[in-house]
């Protein structure tokens, strides 16, 4: 091991873990390094987070003189995706108006919790808004089956299964529906992501069959979860690929959405756009639109139409 670092003192590998200035790379050849940045750290990702979760990132490595591994992180390579949100300015030290929760990956895995927190189809328009623009692929995970009636869960979750989005059904408590979660995560880079209090840390856990990650109670008072997952951790996968347990999130930003390109991210609108009068139309006001006949007809679903008029509103309007 001593003999390959002596010839080889620069390696490239990725971050698995953040806490504060320090950061745990994986080099390609499956060694840990702790690692940190230095003033000449390079990088291509303008004002972001400088280091996040899935990056890939060069090395220099240092002579501890022990077992330990370290190295300085020289070049922080160009993000083919990232999970963002907007930075709490109360918190923010740096210069970084973006900071990114994982980068790199290849799929998004949203859970949404069918109890406790109680079901919200909204935010798994927002994430898929933001899949469909980075071109991602989205597995929905609907956990805690054990505590809601499945009929009702079942339907309001139709819509997602017509667009032909994968929705998975689980239950961590119960251990249940776990096999084909596994089979969608394997040989990927996945993160996983949705309210605190769903789930994830619990579901990933069952996904290695002992605890690696800390998981919490939800608040009994407000329902909501208490945010036991503060950092970004990646996770090698027993059946091969990579999973990115995040912290739960109270909204998600959608920073790179404009008013004019979000028609776009609703799958089902494309097909009936065509019937629309205008050609710039936004299919909330105008005469004569394909999607409000469309939802009329009931050929797309209303309440995906009410979550894309939500977000639409939500879009400054000069963005
Ligand atoms: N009834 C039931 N409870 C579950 C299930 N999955 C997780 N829980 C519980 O929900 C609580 C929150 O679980 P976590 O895994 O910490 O949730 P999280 O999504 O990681 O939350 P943050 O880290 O705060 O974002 C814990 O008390 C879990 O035991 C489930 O399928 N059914
Ligand atoms: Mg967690
Ligand atoms: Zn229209």
């Amino acid at each position: 091991m001593n003999n390959k670092k002596e010839q080889k003192p620069v390696t490239s590998g990725m971050v698995a873990e953040v806490s504060g200035a320090s950061y745990i790379v994986i080099s390609d050849d499956g060694t840990e390094f702790r690692s940190r940045t230095f003033p000449g750290t390079k990088t291509d990702n303008g004002d972001t987070t400088l280091v996040a979760v899935g990056d890939r990132v060069q090395l220099k490595l240092v002579d501890t003189g022990t077992d330990i591994s370290e190295a300085i992180i020289t070049l922080v390579l160009p993000r083919r995706s990232a999970l963002t949100r907007k930075r709490d300015v109360r918190r923010n030290r740096s210069k970084e108006k973006t900071q990114v929760i994982a980068a790199n990956i290849d799929q998004l895995v949203v859970v949404v919790s069918a109890y406790d927190p109680l079901l919200n189809t909204r935010l798994i328009d927002r994430y898929l808004v933001f899949a469909e623009s980075e071109q991602l692929d989205t597995i929905i995970v609907v956990n805690k089956m054990d505590l809601e009636d499945s009929t009702e869960t079942r339907k309001m979750m139709r819509p997602y299964h017509a667009l032909g989005y994968t929705v998975l059904y689980t239950s961590a408590e119960k251990k249940r529906g776990m096999k084909p979660l596994k089979k969608a995560l394997a040989g990927k880079l996945s993160a996983v992501s949705g309210h605190s209090g769903v789930g994830k840390s619990t579901l990933i856990n069952l996904l290695f069959g002992h605890d690696r990650l800390k998981t919490g109670e939800t608040n009994e008072k407000t329902g909501k979860g208490l945010h036991t997952t503060s950092n970004s951790v990646m996770l090698l996968l027993p059946g091969g690929g990579y999973i990115i347990d995040t912290p739960g999130i109270r909204e998600f930003n959608l920073s790179d959405i404009t008013r004019e390109n979000l028609r776009f991210y609703f799958k089902e609108f494309l097909t009936y756009m065509t019937d629309c009068a205008y050609s710039s139309c936004s299919h909330t006001v105008e005469p004569e639109c394909g999607i409000l006949r469309g939802v009329e007809a009931g050929r797309i679903d209303s309440e995906r139409y009410e979550s894309y008029l939500a977000i639409y509103e939500s879009i400054d309007r000069d963005s």
